[in-house]
């Protein structure tokens, strides 16, 4: 029996949806062009130093407040990616709401983040912009807290396939992708294109090809609901 068509949600990127990855996966390559690509790498490296925070492999900027259970301080975000998050968020990626939050990873060849869930203080969709460099972005089963299951959940065995997130494109995660599978950077310094790459047919990529990273910055936009308003905390009356 054929499937049924799981890219429902985001009519206008049908043609992008990744049918291999379980629901939802789109993967638009050259989102944007390269003149705003460079553009958009001398806007990131042109903040403040003490915009940047070093984590182990790799160092982010945070734009737009801090997540936090009891709502995010809201700060405006900076024109040069105000233009990028209304351009995303007209695409209804989430579900009429506008994008208030970016996160900018940097990643050097052989660096990369563990993987991961982006859990529940973000509407569940990730959108990301991809400059500089390609890279593969992993998918895992959740660890099975399970007490039946005795045999050990290594990420080997947990993993779920692949997705080569190219310079210039945008990748959209929802539904189970967001909510139920976890993701990740393994640190590496190339990339191997296996069949596991659920979306390399909509890539330049072959399969068998061997990609070496470069330095990568994702521009991971996001919509933080609960938002306080700065007058109430301070106990100003508005
Ligand atoms: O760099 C990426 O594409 C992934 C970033 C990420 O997973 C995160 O910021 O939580």
């Amino acid at each position: 029996m054929e499937e049924p068509n799981k890219c429902f949600s985001l009519p206008v990127l049908g043609r992008y949806c990744v049918t291999q990855a379980p629901p939802t996966v789109y993967y638009v390559p050259e989102f944007i062009s390269e003149a705003e690509e460079q553009a958009l790498l001398k806007q990131v490296y042109s903040a403040p130093k003490c915009k940047w925070t070093q984590l182990s492999g790799r160092r982010l900027q945070n734009w737009g407040g801090l997540p936090h259970p009891k709502g995010m301080l809201a700060e405006k975000l900076p024109e040069w990616l105000e233009t990028y998050t209304e351009k995303i968020s007209l695409l209804s990626a989430f579900g009429g709401r506008h994008a208030n939050h970016v996160l900018v990873n940097e990643y050097k060849p052989g660096e990369g983040i563990m993987p991961h869930e982006d859990g529940p203080l973000y509407f569940p969709t990730v959108t990301t912009i991809s400059l500089g460099s390609q890279v593969l972005l992993d998918f895992y089963q959740p660890v099975c807290r399970d007490s039946e299951v005795t045999t050990p959940q290594t990420e080997e065995s947990r993993y779920l396939l692949s997705l080569l997130v190219e310079p210039r494109s945008l990748l959209i995660l929802q539904d189970e992708m967001y909510t139920r599978y976890l993701h990740g950077i393994q640190e590496m310094t190339d990339d191997t294109m296996t069949e596991c790459v659920a979306n390399l047919n909509s890539t330049k990529a072959r399969l068998g090809h061997i990609l070496p990273r470069s330095t990568r910055i994702s521009l991971t936009i996001r919509h933080v609901p609960k938002v306080v308003n700065a007058a109430l905390l301070l106990g100003r009356k508005k």
